[in-house]
């Protein structure tokens, strides 16, 4: 219906997560932005437990890797289980996302795409790593960053924070502002202060301090700029400077 338009959605983002260490998740979805976002229900978590899927009684999900080797492989039969019973939960096709180092790198167009998803599924790898065949359950791989972590869980969390924070009513008017003009211009933020005025010896910059307005926007959009050239030059497209 016409009027109905304006929002794109008419349920909140369900985001599903199979791992094998559901308890970790716990503590980060109960604090502070994400807790109140869940209990608002602006967003749906579901976590589900790998073990449960395995084939035999004692929770079997690695084996040793065809060829030798060192570690250990997640099997192919308890991530297609899960992924496949998780997907039947609900009438939205999840988009599916593997946590692995050999993904695409997480940036925040990326993150924006997730958040406009109705329904996303995480999938946490884990040991030494998986069967390549898990690989073809997956709509997306994504890696937060080059270097090594011992299972995709931190990742999935970082995943699950920088989406939520995104959706409607989550932060308040002013950061969904801020979200637009700054990361869309792609620059970092200038600086900020609070009280006092000065502090073992250092002063607030003046500009902050005058009640001008557009000064304060001037030296703010400067600052940004001059920040993002010196400490992140792939961002301000230009070359970065000489180390
Ligand atoms: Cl998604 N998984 C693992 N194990 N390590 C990582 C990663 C993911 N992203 C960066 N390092």
């Amino acid at each position: 219906m016409a009027w109905q338009v304006a929002e794109g959605r008419d349920m909140p983002l369900r985001i599903d997560v199979i791992t094998l260490f559901p308890e970790a998740f716990r503590g980060v979805l109960e604090s502070s932005i994400l807790g109140r976002a869940l209990r608002e229900g602006r967003v749906e978590v579901v976590l589900a437990n790998l073990r449960d899927f395995a084939l035999d009684a004692r929770g079997t999900v690695d084996d040793k890797p065809f060829g030798g080797g060192p570690g250990m492989v997640l099997m192919c039969e308890p991530a297609f289980r899960a992924v496949e019973h998780v997907q039947g939960l609900d009438p939205r096709r999840a988009l599916v996302v593997l946590l692995t180092p050999q993904g695409e790198r997480l940036t925040q167009a990326r993150v924006r795409d997730l958040a406009g998803r109705q329904r996303l599924m995480l999938v946490c790898g884990h040991y030494e790593g998986f069967d390549e065949r898990i690989r073809t359950l997956a709509d997306l791989e994504l890696s937060i960053g080059d270097y090594v972590l011992t299972g995709g869980e931190p990742a999935a969390m970082a995943v699950i924070d920088a989406v939520v924070r995104l959706l409607p009513g989550v932060l308040g008017a002013e950061d969904a502002a801020s979200e637009e003009s700054f990361n869309l211009a792609g620059l970092l933020e200038y600086p900020q202060y609070t009280r006092p005025r000065e502090f073992r010896g250092m002063a607030v910059p003046e500009v902050l301090l005058s009640g001008n307005h557009a000064q304060i926007a001037r030296w703010r959009a400067e600052q940004a700029l001059e920040r993002t050239r010196r400490r992140r030059a792939d961002l301000a497209g230009e070359a970065p400077d000489e180390k």
